[in-house]
């Protein structure tokens, strides 16, 4: 048997070595080819459905670009996502992206991409920094506008009812993070000057179907019947609380309001059945533009600095029978 290191063992054992510097990444990024572009991105974890569709549609258009991806997914830990962004400065990728699970706590990081001259694209949420700098685009939802649309649902809704006071409660997202502020600020700013509205009480279900369930639970014993409005910051969230409601009695989507957010199919077919009474839309697919803006970042093109998807409302109101498959 011949002993020596032909180029073909030579490459395999490069090869290995690669793959074991990248232990624990989800998917290499392909050294055979010369890629056009290598893209860094750290998703910070698989929290809803929203978060798999967008990972999921990150994949699929890096690869309709020919982009070659390295993915990290963090686990919804902070501290995952800041080692796997060192990570991709360390690799020396083109761009790096990544949704950031919490607003606070980047710059150093980011300073740290900055210096060693790596584009970095925020993906879905956006970031507090004194330094707009940092980062060179944002990709994502308005979620102000969200929690606007879905308060104005609301106050739609009180006009049928025709109630004179509606108590609701409120099932927040991750503390800290930008849905969770915005989509609260801009319901609350708009039913604010209506002396109809009254809020009981808002908990913190972490954007989690488990916590929704828990958060739900913990609201009936304390309200009960009080209730007539649950807006709750996600469809993961919705989809815990429901059975809580049904077990307590109630009949969600008639005895109480049930306003939702995201849009995925699930919650979607339960809106079809009266469960839930709106959706306000949060799309996931924001591959194609995330491509886009790495590619012309590589070319050295200008980016616009934030982009939002425009999205919709989906409610009682609305013939939605004929709807696209949503697609997460
Ligand atoms: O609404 C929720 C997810 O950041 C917009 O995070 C996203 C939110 C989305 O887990 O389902």
């Amino acid at each position: 048997m011949k002993r020596t290191t032909g180029p073909r063992a030579l490459a395999l054992i490069i090869s290995a070595i690669l793959l074991l510097a990248g232990c624990g990444r989800e998917q290499a990024a392909d050294e055979s080819e010369d890629p056009k572009l290598l893209l860094g991105f750290s998703q910070l974890g698989s929290e809803s459905s929203f978060r798999i569709g967008n990972t999921r549609d990150i994949e699929e258009k890096a690869e309709e670009y020919g982009i070659s991806l390295m993915l990290e997914n963090a686990n919804q830990k902070q501290e995952n996502q800041i080692a796997a962004i060192r990570s991709f400065i360390a690799y020396r990728v083109d761009v790096i992206a990544f949704s950031p699970i919490v607003e606070d706590g980047w710059d150093n990081v980011l300073r740290e991409a900055k210096d060693a001259g790596i584009p970095v694209v925020l993906v879905d949420r956006t970031i507090r920094t004194e330094d707009d700098s940092l980062y060179e685009s944002l990709i994502g939802a308005d979620f102000y506008e969200e929690g606007v649309m879905a308060a104005e649902y609301l106050l739609r809704k009180a006009d049928d009812l025709g109630k004179d006071r509606l108590n609701i409660v409120e099932i927040t997202g991750t503390e800290d993070s930008t849905p969770m502020k915005q989509r609260h600020e801009g319901f609350f700013d708009t039913i604010g000057g209506d002396s109809r509205m009254n809020l009981l009480e808002s908990v913190n279900g972490d954007f989690l179907r488990s916590r929704g369930a828990e958060c739900m639970e913990y609201l009936l014993e304390t309200y009960g019947d009080d209730i007539d409005v649950i807006y709750s910051h996600n469809d993961e969230m919705t989809m815990g609380a429901l059975p809580k409601i049904e077990n307590a009695g109630y009949r969600p989507g008639e005895d109480m309001v049930i306003i939702s957010i995201d849009g995925g199919q699930e919650a979607i077919d339960i809106l079809k059945e009266g469960k839930i009474n709106c959706i306000v839309e949060c799309t996931p697919m924001l591959g194609s533009i995330l491509m886009e803006t790495a590619m012309k970042l590589k070319a050295g093109e200008a980016v616009e600095k934030v982009t939002h998807p425009v999205e919709r409302t989906f409610s009682d109101y609305d013939d939605i029978g004929n709807l696209e498959p949503r697609g997460y």
